[in-house]
């Protein structure tokens, strides 16, 4: 199947040049897209240099910093647009290994959404301070009990879709940015009956650079699973075409679930 890696970056400089190099060497037959937003570390300068000189790197240059939802989402189109059948999202900085990438291939094959995984038996955060597990956790636990979703870690950025389940969706109406966007293509997924299945993953803190988190990211996070949680979300509404329907064959059933270590879920509930 023809993989594209999404790879957000804003002021990556240290890490870029030794993530794209590893990450194609632990998927070989993948392609890579980095979308920079203007990075003033020069980001962008060194990606379009790495894919001038290799042609499984693809770089997206966007005018300014325009956020992490904007950024997948433009990833998304692109792999719809060109014909992939997988897109990761995958973080610059290390915090998500590229080892692990052959184990969300292997996954894929039964499902149409796999997050990789802190909170499934074999994932883990063993370096965060208890302050930061909690947060995290918390944030989890809270949209999980708030919208009944049926994932362990769906503010988890490390993912594989299927292009024919995305392709399903309204994409211009999702408007989400941060852990929310994770959250709302987890959610998305869940209640389409689409098959997510998560694969432990341990995460470790960034290699070197800032952390670009703030504190709206996550209220926007609470926020939106209230309100999604009293009002619904608008891109479930919106009606697929009957040809985008046709690409993408929403599973009713989960019938085969790979593994102790990984979680399957269920169907999409009664509620909006
Ligand atoms: N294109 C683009 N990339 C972004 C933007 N914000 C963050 N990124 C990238 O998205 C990825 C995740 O951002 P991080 O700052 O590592 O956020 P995080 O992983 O949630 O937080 P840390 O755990 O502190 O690293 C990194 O590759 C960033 O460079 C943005 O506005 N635009
Ligand atoms: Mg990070």
């Amino acid at each position: 199947m023809k993989a594209l890696i999404v790879i957000p970056t804003y002021n990556e400089r240290e890490n870029i040049a030794d993530i794209l190099g590893d990450i194609l060497r632990a998927a070989p037959d993948a392609d890579v897209l980095v979308i920079d937003d203007n990075s003033p570390d020069g980001t962008g300068r060194i990606a379009g240099e790495l894919a001038a000189d290799e042609l499984r790197i693809h770089v997206l240059h966007r005018p300014g910093k325009l956020g992490l939802g904007t950024a997948y989402i433009a990833g998304f189109r692109y792999a719809i647009e060109r014909g992939y059948d997988l897109v990761f999202e995958m973080d610059a900085d290390y915090s998500h290994d590229p080892s692990y990438l052959p184990s969300f291939f292997t996954a894929i094959a039964n499902a149409d959404l796999v997050i990789g995984s802190r909170y499934v038996r074999g994932g883990g955060t063993p370096n965060w301070s208890a302050p930061r597990k909690f947060i995290s956790g918390g944030g989890n636990t809270f949209a999980r009990a708030v919208l009944g979703i049926p994932i362990h870690d769906c503010t988890a950025g490390f993912r594989c879709y299927r292009t024919a389940a995305l392709r399903t969706l309204d994409l211009a109406r999702i408007h989400t940015q941060g852990y929310a966007f994770q959250v709302e293509m987890a959610y998305l997924f869940w209640k389409r009956g689409f098959r997510v299945r998560e694969v432990p993953i341990i995460f470790v803190d960034r290699r070197v650079g800032k952390s670009k988190m703030s504190r709206s990211i996550f209220i926007e996070g609470f926020v939106w699973v209230v309100r999604t949680r009293l009002f619904g979300d608008p891109a479930l509404h919106a009606a697929p075409s009957r040809e985008m329907a046709s690409a993408a064959a929403p599973a009713a059933t989960d019938a085969d679930a790979p593994s102790a270590s990984t979680a399957g879920t269920s169907r999409p509930s009664s509620r909006p």
